[in-house]
């Protein structure tokens, strides 16, 4: 074992892994001890509440996952081998991270790509209603390539929300996931968590693990509202390093002199909504393919859109922008908001704290930056 794997053995003895550790030796001798240490591991990133799940068990099961794919590898199960490493990048910690990336990539290499997506031609696209009152106040104010000094002046610093044009003609995401298939071709075999239902809200709302491929056929294919697929909110990008090399960084998320948080994927089919709520940080949410519609609610009306009590939906509002309930929240009628099509090619600034709710008008990917000021 190297000095990494060494070190991370040390810190999951000293949490009281003997067992585990004890496995993982053995696994020089005998690989297949890995998938034992493996189901350790799981079984201790999922004892209790996972923020608090010590750092240690999570490069403990990303280091189990190197192992037994390895594994499954030399036994030539190809897919199997891929989707450990995919859990270890999503549920392991950093340590192993390059490990799992190296070893997905040597995969890819040596394995078939999946066979063909159907045609862009057979894509699903509906005509989405829009919650009542969409689109008839002034429209967004649209800025076309701002300097940073002009999107910090007007907008960032007086939290002001706007609509950013020509700030990714240059991006190769632009051209390449125009195509679905390209997805197929690069991360065809890749498993990513995906959100079914009609909103993380909505009864019966729940997430799945599956296949790129098998997601892919769920955009062409949405089915109702009920089984709508959405690989919501998802750090893809730092998942496929291939994706990462699409998307740019913009400036603008330098403003503050903070620091970047997350850049999320946000990928779908027509029709996926994401409920009013409202975020701690800045974010520019970009539009790459498809058009959305998002509509905005300044802080100062939070009291009247009905935060939820429960700690965990407080920054989601009760109002169903869908299906309004005036009776219920009278104070929400006649509130000022702002509204839009983002389209592609356009980035939306929302300010910190800003409500938001957002639905697709077809098949889109959306990618958010977010960031805080110092
Ligand atoms: O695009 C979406 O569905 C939601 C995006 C969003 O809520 C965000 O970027 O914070």
């Amino acid at each position: 074992m190297d000095a990494l794997e060494e070190s991370v053995l040390a810190s999951v003895w000293r949490q009281g892994g003997f067992a585990f550790c004890q496995l993982m030796r053995k696994c020089r001798s005998d690989p297949s001890m890995a998938e034992e240490a493996h189901d350790l591991a799981w079984e201790q990133l999922h004892l209790g509440d996972w923020h608090q799940v010590d750092c240690a068990w999570r490069d403990g099961y990303a280091l189990a996952c190197v192992y037994w794919a390895e594994e499954l590898r030399r036994k030539g199960d190809h897919a199997e081998a891929t989707r450990v490493l995919d859990m270890g990048l999503m549920m392991g910690g950093l340590a192993f991270r390059p490990r799992l990336n190296a070893a997905i990539s040597s995969l890819s290499q040596a394995s078939e790509p999946p066979s063909a997506v159907r045609g862009d031609d057979q894509l699903t696209v509906q005509a989405e209603s829009l919650p009542p009152g969409s689109l008839q106040g002034p429209p967004m104010r649209t800025m076309a390539f701002p300097s940073i000094q002009k999107f910090l002046q007007e907008l960032f610093a007086p939290g002001v929300p706007a609509i950013l044009t020509d700030t990714m003609a240059h991006w190769p995401a632009m051209k390449k996931w125009k195509d679905l298939s390209y997805f197929h071709k690069i991360a065809g075999n890749r498993t990513v968590p995906v959100e079914v239902g009609e909103t993380y809200l909505a009864e019966g709302w729940k997430q799945e693990l599956m296949t790129m491929s098998r997601f892919l056929d769920r955009i062409y294919d949405p089915g109702d509202s009920t089984s709508r697929a959405y690989l919501a909110q998802h750090p893809l990008f730092d998942q496929i390093p291939e994706l990462q090399r699409d998307i740019v960084t913009p400036d603008y998320c330098a403003c503050g002199d903070g620091e970047l948080h997350s850049i999320n994927a946000w990928f779908g089919p027509s029709g996926t909504v994401t409920p009013l709520h409202h975020d701690p940080h800045h974010n520019l949410l970009a539009q790459v393919v498809g058009t959305k519609y998002v509509r905005l609610y300044s802080p100062e009306l939070s009291d009247s859109l009905h935060p939820f009590s429960d700690p965990m939906l407080q920054n989601s509002s009760q109002l169903d922008l869908d299906k309004p309930d005036y009776e219920r929240f009278p104070l929400a009628e006649k509130l000022a908001f702002v509204d839009c099509v983002l389209g592609e090619g356009q980035m939306l600034y929302i300010p910190p704290k800003w409500w938001h709710y957002v639905k697709s008008l077809s098949p889109s990917f959306s990618v958010s930056f977010w960031w805080r000021s110092s």
